[in-house]
Order: structure tokens, then C-alpha cells, then sequence
């Protein structure tokens, strides 16, 4: 059975693993191994764990940077640190982050955070189990959270 590695962090506002739990569990059957942490940049080391001595074949890591300048540098790090991880694993680790000032109030914080992390839980069922969903998606703007992009139509 595949394995599915949720990390996440009390620092966030929202439970976000909650809604990665039941996404997946509505579309998969797979074994899946959760890892909380105080914060962001502490989730680089957590997804290297689960990928690593949890044998987990993909990791979803989910945060909240806050709204001051010294968060946005935190979540700068902690992206870097994820990227090094999945360099240094060879496995993706989905980096599903909500920063506190995308949303006008707490409410449309909430929607977005649980939003974000149920269409990135499909996007990382989609790298396990059929990579080429996401193909025939390239090109189309996909967005998670709010409404998609698009394609220019040319
Ligand atoms: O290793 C302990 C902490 O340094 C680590 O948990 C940090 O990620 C905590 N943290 C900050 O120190 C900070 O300035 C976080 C943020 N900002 C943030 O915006 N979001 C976090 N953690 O999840
Ligand atoms: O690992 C899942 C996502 O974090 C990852 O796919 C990001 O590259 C998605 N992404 C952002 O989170 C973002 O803030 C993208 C952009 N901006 C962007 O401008 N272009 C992208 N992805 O292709
Ligand atoms: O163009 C509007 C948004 O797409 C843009 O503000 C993104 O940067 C928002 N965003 C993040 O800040 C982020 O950390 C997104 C993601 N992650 C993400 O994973 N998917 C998004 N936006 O669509």
C-alpha cells in the first residue's frame, strides 16, 4: 500500500492535516503518516523523516506563514529547506502553504487553507498513483485555493 506522509505544524491557524486526511481518504486507500511540528521551518527535516525512516512515497507539508517580514523570510527558508530535501530524498514533497495575509479575514483564511491543502492532497495523489492527470492539465493555470487562472486562449 502506498504511504502518504502529512507534515504539519502548531503554528498555523487552521488544522490543515484535517482536511489533507479527508480528501485522501475519500479518493485512495493508502497508509498515511502524520508529523507535527511548532513551525515552518521545522518541516523540512519532519518530510525528510517520513520520506526517509517512514517510507512514505510522497509528503504533503503544510504551513501558515504570518503576515510580518520576518514570517515571509521564514517561509522563504523553509521552501528552500523543503527543496533540498526532496533534492536530497528524490521524492516530492508538495509545499502546501497559506500565508495569513492572502485572505481578508480569518473566515476566508480558514476556506482558503482547508481549499489549498484538499486540491494539493489531490495533486499528490495524482504524482503517486497517475502522473498523467497532471499532464494533461500543463498549460491550463491551475491555482489552489482560490479560482484557477486559466489558459490565454489564443
Ligand atoms: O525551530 C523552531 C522555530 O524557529 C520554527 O518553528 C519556526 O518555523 C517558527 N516560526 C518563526 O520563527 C517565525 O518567525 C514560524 C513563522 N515565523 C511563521 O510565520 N510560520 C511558522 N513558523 O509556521
Ligand atoms: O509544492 C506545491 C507548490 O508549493 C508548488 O507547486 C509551487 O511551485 C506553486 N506556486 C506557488 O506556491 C506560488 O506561490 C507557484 C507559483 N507561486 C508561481 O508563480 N508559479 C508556479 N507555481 O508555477
Ligand atoms: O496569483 C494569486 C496567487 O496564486 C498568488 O498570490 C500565490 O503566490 C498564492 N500562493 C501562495 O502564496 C503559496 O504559498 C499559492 C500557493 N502557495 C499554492 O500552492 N497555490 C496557489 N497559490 O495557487
Amino acid at each position: 500500500m502506498k504511504r502518504i506522509g502529512i507534515a504539519d505544524t502548531t503554528f498555523a491557524r487552521v488544522d490543515m492535516a484535517r482536511a489533507a486526511v479527508s480528501t485522501i481518504k475519500k479518493e485512495a486507500s493508502v497508509q498515511i503518516v502524520r508529523y507535527t511540528v511548532p513551525g515552518i521551518k521545522d518541516l523540512p527535516v519532519a518530510a525528510k523523516r517520513l520520506l526517509e525512516e517512514d517510507d512514505c512515497d510522497i509528503v504533503i507539508a503544510l504551513g501558515m506563514p504570518g503576515p510580518a517580514d520576518k514570517d515571509k523570510m521564514c517561509a522563504h527558508e523553509a521552501s528552500s529547506g523543503l527543496i533540498m530535501a526532496q533534492l536530497m530524498t528524490n521524492k516530492h514533497i508538495l509545499e502546501v502553504f497559506v500565508h495569513e495575509d492572502e485572505a481578508k479575514d480569518e473566515k476566508t483564511l480558514a476556506w482558503l487553507a482547508e481549499k489549498r491543502t484538499a486540491e494539493h492532497a489531490l495533486n499528490a495523489l495524482s504524482l503517486v498513483f497517475h502522473p498523467q492527470t497532471l499532464t494533461r492539465l500543463a498549460g491550463t493555470g491551475q491555482r489552489q485555493g482560490y479560482e484557477d487562472a486559466g489558459p490565454i486562449e489564443g
